[in-house]
């Protein structure tokens, strides 16, 4: 019998700890009043019958779990801007608290059901009782408009146990072009988004020294 709780622990560690180490990355630009290639970001383990079920999908033995599911834990970084996500990306492979063994740019290559994204695969040292354990761990780095979508195709999916009708399969291409027509827009006004959002933050600063 499997003991999940044990298993899963340093997994819960390794996430817990990268969502304070990015939100941090967050919080040093803030401070210094430079746009935040980081909007937020959300981290989870995956739920033990996701587990099982992605296991039996994917032909995974039990036993194998560990190396062969590599989103066990979950981290996702959420960004403003297309271009953000390279600056997210650039900043991952100049750390030297873990390393990042593998990539895959769904952006460029987009998935066949319209899902976009950037996944980079980390190898997380954590410190356990018994030593240090090297974790898997994926990393999703998206703009604000694949999250929506994915967000959305993601309960549509489970809705329909991965067997969305074909009329709803449409309407969910149209609004993957959508969400991309509107990161292109967005990128287009890039400048001036940022210099209202820097106007906004000095007010803020302001009216907290008076
Ligand atoms: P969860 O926890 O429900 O999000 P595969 O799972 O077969 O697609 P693989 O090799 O495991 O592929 O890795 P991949 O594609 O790099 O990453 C899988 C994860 O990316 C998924 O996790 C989703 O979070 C996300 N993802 C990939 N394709 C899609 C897609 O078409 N739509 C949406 N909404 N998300 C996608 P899981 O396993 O679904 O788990």
């Amino acid at each position: 019998m499997m003991d999940w709780d044990v298993m899963l622990t340093p997994y819960r560690q390794a996430v817990e700890e990268l969502k304070i180490k990015l939100k941090g990355i967050r919080d040093q630009y803030q401070l210094t009043s430079r746009h935040t290639p980081i909007e937020f970001v959300t981290g989870r383990v995956k739920p033990v019958s996701s587990i099982l079920e992605k296991a039996k999908r994917k032909n995974i033995p039990l036993n194998r779990l560990e190396t062969d599911m590599q989103d066990l834990a979950g981290v996702r970084v959420m960004c403003q801007f297309v271009g953000d996500i390279d600056t997210v990306a650039e900043l991952i492979k100049a750390r030297t608290d873990f390393t990042v063994e593998e990539e895959r740019d769904y952006i460029k290559h987009k998935k066949r059901s319209g899902y976009r994204s950037y996944h980079m695969i980390l190898k997380y040292p954590v410190q356990t009782i018994d030593g240090e354990k090297q974790i898997l761990v994926e990393l999703q780095i998206r703009t604000l408009a694949m999250n929506f979508w994915a967000t959305i195709e993601h309960s549509l999916q489970y809705k329909y146990s991965g067997m969305i009708p074909d009329e709803i399969e449409k309407r969910l291409e149209k609004a993957a072009e959508a969400a991309f027509q509107l990161d292109e827009e967005m990128s287009k006004i890039r400048g001036e988004v940022q210099e209202a959002q820097q106007i906004m933050l000095r007010k803020q600063e302001d009216a907290r020294r008076k």
